[in-house]
């Protein structure tokens, strides 16, 4: 539906990268609504109730540890029609050496360990992880002036 949001993380990576711009207008410019969005370095605590579904995998120590680095990550809800399936094709497949060239991985990674960004996987996943980085009173209700002919 036109109201689903996903929660999309621009990781320490792409924002010591400075491709935050880049990936911030790939969601804008296909019409999807900024919700949210705030800058902050993740306690460790946040990162491994995101990564929860992970921890029992031998990378999850590493992955808190990139995560929680200090340099900031790019917290961020995008609401639109299918936008949590669209999202993940703009991401790209998980290991950036498989993802379409066009989608961000595929276009600035190379390394499953440094892939850039994150992705809601699935509804469950999304509304987990916006209770999870977010505050109600943080996602913004306003109607972008493109939206009813982007959405139609
Ligand atoms: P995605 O981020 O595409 O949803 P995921 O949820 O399976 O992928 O894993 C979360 C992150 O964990 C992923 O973006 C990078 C890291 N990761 C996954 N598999 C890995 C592996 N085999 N080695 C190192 N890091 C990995
Ligand atoms: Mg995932």
């Amino acid at each position: 539906t036109v109201s689903e949001r996903s929660f999309i993380m621009i990781k320490p990576d792409g924002v010591s990268r400075q491709l935050v711009g880049k990936i911030v207008s790939r969601f804008e410019e296909r019409g999807y609504k900024l919700v949210a969005i705030k800058s902050l370095t993740p306690s460790p605590a946040l990162a491994q109730e995101h990564y929860s579904d992970l921890s029992s995998r031998p990378f999850f120590g590493g992955l808190v540890k990139y995560i929680t680095s200090g340099t900031p990550v790019v917290a961020m809800v995008w609401e639109g029609k299918d936008v949590i399936r669209q999202g993940r094709r703009i991401v790209g497949a998980t290991n950036p050496l498989e993802s379409d060239p066009g989608s961000v991985r595929g276009q600035y990674a190379v390394s499953v360990g440094r892939n850039l960004i994150h992705a809601s996987d699935s509804f469950d996943a999304a509304t987990k992880e916006i209770g999870l980085w977010f505050a109600e009173t943080e996602l913004s209700q306003y109607e972008p002036t493109t939206w009813n002919w982007v959405m139609a």
